[in-house]
């Protein structure tokens, strides 16, 4: 996979270098290029900011250094871009929320070109110009928090990403395994314990030390589905009613939450108001 980034601040992307993305790189899985915007300014001041039409407080990029800096970009195709070109994302608060499912659809492409606004944000005729030449704009928010830069996010959606591609990560299974896998149902893992058994006075469970699989099992999905009540509730409004036992209804119901026309929501109140 190809992995251009257009940035101010380059050195941000140095842990691309390190620990399993370093190392798909350095086994050419993974091909990674940064660029610096300024390079595609022409005044003394290297300048890639302006005020923002119709006032309010920051400072805007300027579409023109972009689009020099993608149009160079787009101008060296990988061998292998297929057909459709690269996917532009765009990491911005205001962006769909990038999630796993996102990450598996990215996984598939050859090619992703990244752009980091900084400042307030990038003009928005830069994604409206690469949408009408047929580019794939995404533009992706890790979550409802605002960051000083999309570069950041960038570490973020590479290393979801690159994990993903095929020699990346070593155990295809525990890529499987783990939470947010369709395997999972949508549920947060259930909690894990290695050794010691005994640690600051407090035990492994002991069904895990049972050898009874079927109860390591029932133990670890009534785990999964506490925890997704208690913290992530809205995952719940997702989960497929035709695939829960009774006995998963059961601790649902215990935590609060019934069937409901989606998934499961809060069970009603038992006194009207
Ligand atoms: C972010 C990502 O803050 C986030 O992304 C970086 C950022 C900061 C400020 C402006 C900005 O503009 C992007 C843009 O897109 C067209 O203009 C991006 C928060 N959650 N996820």
């Amino acid at each position: 996979m190809r992995v251009d980034v257009v940035s101010i601040f380059g050195e941000y992307l140095a842990p691309l270098s390190l620990s399993l993305i370093g190392k798909a790189r350095a086994q050419g899985l993974l091909d990674v290029r940064v660029h610096d915007l300024r390079e595609h300014t022409h005044d003394r001041h290297r300048t890639v900011d302006d005020t923002p039409y119709g006032g309010g407080a920051g400072l805007l990029m300027k579409p023109e250094p972009w689009g020099e800096a993608l149009d160079a970009v787009l101008a060296d195709p990988p061998g292998d871009a297929g057909g459709d070109g690269p996917v532009l994302l765009v990491p911005s608060p205001v962006g769909e929320v990038f999630t796993q499912a996102v990450a598996v659809e990215l996984a598939a492409e050859p090619w992703l070109v990244f752009a980091c606004g900084r400042y307030e944000g990038i003009d928005a005729r830069v994604a409206e110009h690469y949408r009408s030449r047929g580019v794939r704009v995404r533009e992706v928010s890790l979550g409802d928090y605002v960051l000083n830069g999309g570069e950041v996010a960038v570490l973020v959606v590479v290393e979801a990403v690159a994990r993903l591609l095929p020699g990346v990560v070593g155990n295809a299974a525990s890529l499987a395994e783990e939470s947010h896998a369709a395997e999972h149902d949508g549920l947060l893992e259930h909690p894990a314990y290695t050794k010691p058994a005994s640690w600051r006075g407090l035990e492994v469970p002991a069904v895990l030390s049972s050898g009874d699989h079927g109860a390591v099992a029932r133990w670890r999905r009534e785990q999964a589905l506490r925890r997704t009540a208690r913290r992530r509730p809205d995952l719940l409004a997702r989960l497929d009613p035709a695939r829960c036992s009774a006995a998963d209804r059961a601790v649902l119901a215990e935590e609060g939450y019934v069937p409901d026309a989606h998934g499961f929501g809060p069970a009603p109140s038992p006194v009207a108001d």
